[in-house]
Parts: C-alpha cells; sequence; structure tokens
C-alpha cells in the first residue's frame, strides 16, 4: 500500500467527461510534475488546470484534492476531471504512469479503504452491490448495507459473544468455582437468542441472491397459448413476435427489466411439444432448462379449454420455485373448470391488471426480506452458518454438562466467523474473491 495507484472511475467511452483518479503517498507530487501553474493543495478544494506531459499540453482538467485520513481511500488522494475521450484518459494515465504510479487493480482503492479501516467488509461488498443494482430494491438494500447496517447488527453480535467468551474463560480461570445456576441460564439464553438472530440473517441469503442476480420468471405452456402475448404485455413493449403460427418462438427470449421495483429476468419460451425441426427441438431444450432454473413458473394456457385438455404439465417445483396459472384467450370464452383461475385476455387486455397484482405478490414471497433492509450475500451467508452451527454445539456442549473447555471453544469458533463477516478476520482469497467483483478505478 506504499505505491501510488492510479485509474480511470468512469466508463471508457465518449462521454462529457471523465474521471481519474489517483491515491497513494505520491498523488500530490506526481500531479505537482504535470502542472505548469501549481496548486496549493487545500484539500476538498478544486482547482482549474492545464495538464502537461513535458512539453505536450494533454488536457484542461478540473483537480480536486482529498488530504489523507480523510479521503475515500484513507490515503492522499487526487481526483482529475478531464474531457471524456478514452485516448485522453489514456494519455493522461501513462503521464502518470511514467512517474511513478501504477494502474489500479480492480477494486483496489475499495480494498485499500477497507485495509485503512473506512469501511468494513460488508460495507465494502455493498459497494460493489450498489454500482451493479438493477433495481430500485437492489439499490436500497444496497444503500442500507454500505450505511453499515450488517455491519452494526453483526458488531453487536461480536460484543455479546466477546462478553459470553470472557464469563466462560474466567470461570476456566477458577474452575473451583461452580458456576451458579442463574448465570448459567443467562448465558444460555443469550447464546441461543443470538443463534436464533444470527439464523435470521442469514436466512436472507434467498433474497440477497434474488436482489444480486435477478428473479427468474419463465412463462412456459403449449405453442401459441399466447405466452410471447403476455411476454410483450408484462413488458409494456413488442419485444417477441408474435403470430398464429405455432412454433414461431424457437428460441428463449430474455429481457430484463424491474417489477414493483424488483429485478426481473422474463423469459419467454418455446412452446412445449414434440418439435420436429431441429431448431425448434433445441428450442424445447432449453425452455426445459430454463424451467428448472425458474424461480417463479408462469404456465400459460388457454380460458375456453378445459384444464385437463392441456398437454403441459409444468415440472415437479424445486423446493424454491412458485407456479402462477393464466389462462389466456377469456375473450374467446371461459371453461367452467377454469373459473377459479385467473383468466385474461392479452387481446382486450382483460384480467392484466389482475396479473401485474399476482406478480407482485409472488415476487415479494419470493424475496420476502427485501424490505427489511438488506440481504446477506452468499459468503456473509456461509460464515453466518459456520458461527450458527457453533452456537448450536456450545448450547448443546452447556445442556448436557460437557466441559466448559469445550463450550469455550465452540464461542471462540462462533467469535471466529462472526468476525470473517465483517472481515476482521479475512484471508488473502477472501479479499482477492471479494474485490475481484469491482470494477477499475472503484
Ligand atoms: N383471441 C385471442 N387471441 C390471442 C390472445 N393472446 C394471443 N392471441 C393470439 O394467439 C396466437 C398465438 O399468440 P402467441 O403470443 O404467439 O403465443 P405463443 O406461441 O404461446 O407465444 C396469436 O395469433 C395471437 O394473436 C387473446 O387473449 N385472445
Ligand atoms: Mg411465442
Amino acid at each position: 500500500m506504499n505505491d501510488t495507484i492510479a485509474a480511470l472511475a468512469t466508463p471508457a467511452a465518449p462521454a462529457a467527461l471523465a474521471a481519474i483518479r489517483v491515491s497513494g503517498p505520491r498523488a500530490r507530487e506526481i500531479t505537482d510534475l504535470l502542472l505548469r501553474r501549481p496548486v496549493s493543495w487545500l484539500p476538498q478544494k478544486a482547482w482549474h488546470r492545464e495538464i502537461w506531459d513535458d512539453e505536450q499540453k494533454l488536457d484542461d482538467v478540473v483537480l480536486l484534492y482529498w488530504r489523507q485520513p480523510r479521503s475515500y481511500t484513507g490515503e492522499e488522494m487526487v481526483e482529475i476531471f478531464c474531457h471524456g475521450n478514452p485516448l485522453l484518459v489514456d494519455r493522461i494515465l501513462t503521464a502518470y504512469f511514467s512517474r511513478g504510479a501504477r494502474a489500479a487493480l480492480p477494486g483496489e482503492f475499495t480494498q485499500r479503504a477497507f485495509l485503512h479501516g473506512k469501511l468494513d467488509l460488508t460495507q465494502a461488498e455493498a459497494i460493489a452491490d450498489l454500482i451493479h443494482a438493477g433495481s430500485l430494491r437492489s439499490l436500497a438494500a444496497a444503500q442500507e448495507a454500505k450505511e453499515g447496517l450488517l455491519g452494526r447488527k453483526l458488531a453487536e453480535a461480536r460484543a455479546t459473544l466477546l462478553e459470553l467468551v470472557a464469563h466462560a474463560e474466567a470461570y476456566l480461570d477458577f474452575p473451583e468455582e461452580d458456576l451458579s445456576p442463574e448465570v448459567g441460564e443467562d448465558m444460555l439464553r443469550r447464546i441461543d437468542r443470538l443463534r436464533s438472530e444470527l439464523l435470521g440473517l442469514a436466512g436472507t441469503a434467498p433474497t440477497g441472491r434474488l436482489l444480486r442476480e435477478g428473479i427468474l420468471v419463465v412463462l412456459a405452456g403449449c405453442p401459441n397459448v399466447g405466452k410471447s402475448s403476455l411476454f410483450n404485455a408484462i413488458l409494456r413493449q413488442n419485444r417477441a413476435i408474435v403470430s398464429p403460427h405455432p412454433g414461431t418462438t424457437r428460441d428463449t427470449i430474455e429481457s430484463i427489466c424491474q417489477i414493483h421495483g424488483y429485478p426481473v429476468r422474463l423469459i419467454d419460451t418455446a412452446g412445449h411439444r414434440t418439435a420436429e425441426h431441429p431448431v425448434e427441438a433445441e428450442g424445447v431444450r432449453r425452455a426445459e432448462e430454463a424451467l428448472r432454473s425458474a424461480d417463479l413458473i408462469v404456465h400459460v394456457s388457454v380460458a375456453p379449454e378445459p384444464p385437463a385438455s392441456d398437454p403441459f404439465l409444468p415440472p415437479p417445483l424445486l423446493p424454491h420455485q412458485r407456479l402462477l396459472r393464466i389462462a389466456n384467450k377469456a375473450d374467446l370464452g371461459i371453461h367452467p373448470e377454469r373459473r377459479s383461475e385467473l383468466c385474461i385476455s392479452t387481446i382486450t387486455g382483460e384480467g392484466l391488471s389482475e396479473v401485474d397484482r399476482l406478480l407482485r405478490r409472488e415476487i415479494e414471497a419470493l424475496a420476502p426480506d427485501a424490505a427489511a433492509g438488506g440481504a446477506v450475500n452468499a459468503r456473509q451467508e456461509a460464515s453466518l452458518r459456520r458461527a450458527t452451527a457453533a452456537l448450536e454445539r456450545a448450547s448443546v456442549a452447556f445442556r448436557t454438562g460437557l466441559a466448559c473447555e469445550l463450550w469455550c471453544l465452540e464461542l471462540r469458533s462462533a467469535l471466529q466467523a462472526v468476525g470473517e463477516v465483517m472481515g476482521l478476520v479475512t484471508s488473502e482469497e477472501i479479499l482477492d474473491e471479494v474485490f475481484r467483483r469491482f470494477c477499475i478505478g472503484k
């Protein structure tokens, strides 16, 4: 961390402006080498200057200085706002590199911020989530985690664990003194309460996955029932081709959209039937694949016909999957056995607002923790599960009167696992994994 890093922080494409960040002990000194008119380097103040590479003027820029430790990385930082031409940006960066700065790795600015204690690991991860959030709900969850909501909950859990460990160790040091039944009961209660709190946090992981990766909603059913028409109606655009010829949709078509602020990957599939043409057969295979990974399957059939006449059978649902049945073409009539189903018509628009309402209900059921603020990611879940398993073992050891050393050991490993989530104890490997997800310049 003793070197000075530099990178473009905005997309490498023509734009009004581009932002270059420089962080490290030589940030100011190298910038000085590129200026003809000096600046006084007052922190958080902007200067309009020309940047020169020896005898060549590169651009008119605005410079902004952040003094250590009150910068994003906690180090000396200079930000350069130049014209947004990628060639120009390259020339400015090259001028920095040839004077001793080095190109920053993906996420290296945030990694430095983490290593300087400006944020914990959950906040660093939330910054990557914030940048990549594709929906309002994902954005809100990332913002809460960035504010440190998850970090605070974990810090509380850690404080409780530290107290418990201290208690247990005091008892280890004076084994001749019996643990009074009241103190024992109280410790047990606290262990169990902590375990259920951490289990609750770990349980938000499915919502976390959906908010980060999008909820996969797959439209399935026989050819010609109106899947593509419904796909277009949900998206409110003519994305998929609708035609009276069965087998028109041959490939799966995916559209990324938001439904009530949730990120959704909506997939239209080729109708389910024994295909004669190899291209259509491949389409059917892809449809089956989409069904296997779906979070929500929307089974479309036709309202005028009895349910039993529909040759499409949805696959047996996996534990996390949900199914919504919709009968289309209600304008042509509704079969008596369909009366309890949601009957719609993509042509007249009948029932479409109900589709909207039911999709929302299903999505909220799939991602129940979105509103509660902050849902953990896979890395955090794995550590939390290790912590809860250790607490469970501690509780059992305690109840069955096993030696204090044993449950004390379990409390310590729970402490370690909670520390991992916050990044207090981390391996190089974990950090690489976390920061590799970032873009360069962040
Ligand atoms: N009468 C009626 N026809 C519809 C309705 N929705 C779609 N269709 C027609 O049914 C045919 C097949 O529609 P399409 O969306 O391509 O079905 P897909 O094969 O399931 O994707 C087209 O001719 C559509 O115009 C509806 O609500 N009522
Ligand atoms: Mg279609």
